[in-house]
């Protein structure tokens, strides 16, 4: 059901800043940039590992765009750092359903747009182990593309 880590979402309060420090650090490029209006952030992607076949994974820097947005608020009770991670999957209200299924709270009815034009939805951390986790469907996935 689950073939890859998509990515590691991290919540930081400076954008550019992060960005710096991963080039600086590591050597890790942004390879895109966007607004996600209706998440409430400005993020930058870095591959990490992979190629464009949608089995790539990626750091996901976030910073809040709006003060009652999921990452600002996480920003305000824990500071920066690791906000959740990603589970790829060619299907992913498939994989919603089958863990919904399993009594795991799905956060979306209807899977929403994320990065790079992926589908995506997320799960309660609450019923994760104190870890939020998104599914993602990357674009590439979807065999219709
Ligand atoms: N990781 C782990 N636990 C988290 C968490 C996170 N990122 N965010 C909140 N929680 C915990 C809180 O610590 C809190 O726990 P306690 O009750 O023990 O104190 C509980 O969840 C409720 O926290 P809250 O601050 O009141 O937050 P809300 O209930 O308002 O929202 C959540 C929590 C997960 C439902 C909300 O953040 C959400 O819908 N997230 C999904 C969307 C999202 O995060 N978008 C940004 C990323 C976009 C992208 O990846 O593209
Ligand atoms: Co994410």
């Amino acid at each position: 059901m689950f073939t890859r880590i998509d990515h590691i979402g991290i919540a930081c309060r400076n954008l550019d800043e992060s960005v710096r420090f991963y080039r600086e650090t590591y050597g890790f490029e942004v390879t895109h940039e966007e607004v996600n209006e209706e998440q409430g952030v400005r993020e930058a992607m870095l591959r990490i590992n992979g190629t464009d076949d949608g089995g790539a994974s990626y750091l996901q820097l976030l910073e809040p765009i709006r003060e009652d947005s999921p990452v600002a608020k996480f920003l305000a009770r824990n500071g920066e750092g690791v906000h959740h991670i990603a589970f790829g999957t060619a299907d992913v209200a498939g994989a919603a359903a089958t863990v919904g299924g399993r009594g795991v709270r799905v956060l979306d009815a209807q899977p929403r747009n994320g990065s790079m034009g992926s589908l995506i939805t997320f799960l309660h951390p609450k019923d994760c182990g104190g870890v939020l986790t998104e599914l993602v469907q990357a674009r590439t996935d979807d065999a219709r593309h």
